[in-house]
């Protein structure tokens, strides 16, 4: 049953960047199962924050969690090395991605119903509280329960492979085994070894060996959605280019160690 969810979640991103209207490709999907009775998911509040919401708040009978991670290809992340701002490829990935998760979750959720069981996922994980800037539920503390990654210095969530790319989860009562978190860091600094390349990279002073200060994230974020919806905002969607502004910015997670350890 777990390869069955895994081969469709991979097979629908290798056919949907096939339309004619979509730009951004994407390199084959992680995906892992996160047990609902886990100690990291039942105290999920205590790591994440007071107001996250509960599995069951999604599923009353939700037994494992989906977690899947959808990685960019190289030419994206190259894209945005270089300048201040996040590159319009980027900022497109980002548009693309986000307009994907809503398809493939339908998808998965019927696949799930065909097979007897239920799905559903979490309408507030798109939102967040602009006063905290956190959201009622973590994809990526869910992923990384699921086994599919450790925290970096640059706050993201690294794979074994690399760290570029969006994650999405959805909340089941299918009866499989989930995984275990995994036990290394993936992160060569949290591994004890010398690196904060991100650090350097982050134009906003938001990353530092210690901590993350989200404020500042913001802010470059911010300035980004501001440029490229002055740019776009009010134009017909063109191919290939944003479709107006999106808070993004991704200079902590390219032309690193860990951006890319696959093909
Ligand atoms: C709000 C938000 C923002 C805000 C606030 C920043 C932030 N990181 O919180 C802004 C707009 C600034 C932002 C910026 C970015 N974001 Co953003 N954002 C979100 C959003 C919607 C919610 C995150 C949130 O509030 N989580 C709650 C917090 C508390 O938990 P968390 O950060 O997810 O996980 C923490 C806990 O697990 C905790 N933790 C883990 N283990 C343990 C153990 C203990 C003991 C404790 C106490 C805690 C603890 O540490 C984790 C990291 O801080 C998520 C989507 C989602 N719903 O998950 C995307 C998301 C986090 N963003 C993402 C990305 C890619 C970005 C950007 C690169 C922008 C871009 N696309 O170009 C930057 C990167 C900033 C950075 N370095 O973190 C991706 C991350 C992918 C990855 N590889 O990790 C996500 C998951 C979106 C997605 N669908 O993939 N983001
Ligand atoms: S660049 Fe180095 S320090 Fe930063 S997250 Fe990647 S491995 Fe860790
Ligand atoms: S997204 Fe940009 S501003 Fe935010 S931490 Fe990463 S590099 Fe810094």
């Amino acid at each position: 049953m777990k390869d069955l969810i895994k081969k469709y979640i991979k097979d629908f991103v290798k056919e949907y960047e096939k339309q004619e209207s979509i730009s951004t490709t994407w390199r084959e999907p992680l995906v892992g199962f996160a047990d609902v009775n886990s100690e990291e998911i039942k105290n999920i509040r205590e790591y994440t924050y007071e107001r996250h919401l509960m599995p069951k708040d999604i599923l009353e009978d939700a037994t494992v969690i989906i977690a899947y991670f959808v990685p960019f290809t190289k030419d994206i992340a190259d894209s945005n090395i270089k300048g201040a701002f996040a590159s319009e490829k980027w900022t497109l990935a980002y548009q693309e991605t986000n307009e994907m998760f809503p398809k493939i979750n339908e998808y998965i959720v019927k696949k799930i119903d065909e097979m007897g069981y239920r799905a559903a996922v979490c309408k507030e994980a798109g939102n967040f509280d602009n006063n905290i800037l956190k959201s009622k539920w973590s994809h990526r503390h869910i992923a990384k329960v699921a086994g599919l990654g450790t925290f970096g210095i640059n706050n993201m969530l690294i794979t074994e492979e690399d760290c570029c790319g969006r994650y999405f989860t959805i909340v089941t009562n299918l009866p499989v085994e989930a995984d275990k978190p995994l036990k290394e860091e993936n992160c060569l600094y949290k591994r004890g070894k010398s690196c904060g390349v991100c650090v350097k990279h982050c134009p906003s002073g938001a990353l530092s060996l210690e901590k993350f200060d989200r404020f500042k994230c913001y802010e470059t974020c911010h300035t980004n959605f501001n440029r490229y919806e002055n740019l776009y905002g009010n134009k017909k969607y063109e191919k290939g280019k944003p479709r107006g502004g999106s808070e993004v910015c991704g200079k902590c997670v390219v032309n690193l160690p860990c951006s890319f350890k696959r093909p």
